[in-house]
């Protein structure tokens, strides 16, 4: 029989083990600050095999304004990272890309997803670049895609990684895959767009992948 001063430690001891395992459990979590569904499935697939369980804002339930103001795709990464951070207490992460295209001075750059307005379909915004370049020759044509993945912890370390996929600006659209500028974005190398890789290729070449993948094996995986 369990005496009332031993239920009360079994019940503290219980309690605190609770406590300790959803600690435990929090440090297993990161939130993704991203709105972007596209961005969210190639994070998951990259993170799979590191132990983390990969929550977006509104598994967590966090449901945030964030204006991304900043000037640079390192700025606006953090500014999303530290805001998901601080509303949650748990460890973020966040993603801030784009295209650039030279034929356009880099161009949409930090823009890219308000490039012609926000609510612009793709479709529009992929055929007002290929108009734009229409007269471009191949060697004129080149263009790379961008990506800083930021992580913000509760106790105010901050990291930032960037990668880039260097390609060129396809004639016309191809593929179904991907997301965004995927269907005009063409890889030499695999002599065809990243709308047209699949998901698990893309994940091995993109500037996602390559950011993320330094951020898990010099950051995530040592924590
Ligand atoms: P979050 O800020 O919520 O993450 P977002 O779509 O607004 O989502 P960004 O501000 O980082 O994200 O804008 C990046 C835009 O760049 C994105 O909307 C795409 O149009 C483009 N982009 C980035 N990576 C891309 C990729 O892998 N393939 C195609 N387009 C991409």
């Amino acid at each position: 029989m369990v005496r009332h001063e031993e239920s009360v430690q079994i019940r503290a001891k219980t309690a605190a083990g609770a406590a300790e395992g959803e600690e435990r459990l929090k440090m297993k979590q990161i939130i993704f600050a991203t709105g972007n569904a596209g961005k969210l499935k190639e994070i998951r697939e990259i993170m799979k095999d590191t132990g983390f369980e990969v929550l977006s804002m509104k598994e967590a339930g966090l449901a945030l304004d964030i204006e991304e103001d900043g000037a640079t795709f390192a700025e606006n990464a953090l500014i999303k990272a530290r805001a998901v951070c601080a509303a949650s207490g748990g460890i973020a992460l966040a993603d801030d890309s784009g295209l650039e295209v030279d034929y356009m001075g880099g161009a949409p750059g930090v823009y890219s997803a308000r490039f012609l307005g926000e609510d612009t379909s793709y479709g529009v915004k992929n055929r007002y670049i290929l108009d734009k370049l229409a007269q471009a020759q191949e060697e004129e044509r080149g263009a790379r895609f961008v990506c800083v993945i930021a992580a913000v912890f509760p106790d105010g370390r901050e990291e930032t990684r960037e990668a880039v996929i260097e390609g060129r600006i396809a004639r016309e659209p191809a593929g179904e895959n991907g997301f965004g500028y995927d269907p005009i974005f063409y890889v030499p190398e695999y002599g065809c767009t990243t709308a047209e890789l699949s998901m698990e290729q893309k994940n091995k070449i993109s500037h996602r992948a390559k950011a993320l993948n330094r951020m898990k094996e010099e950051v995530l995986c040592r924590l």
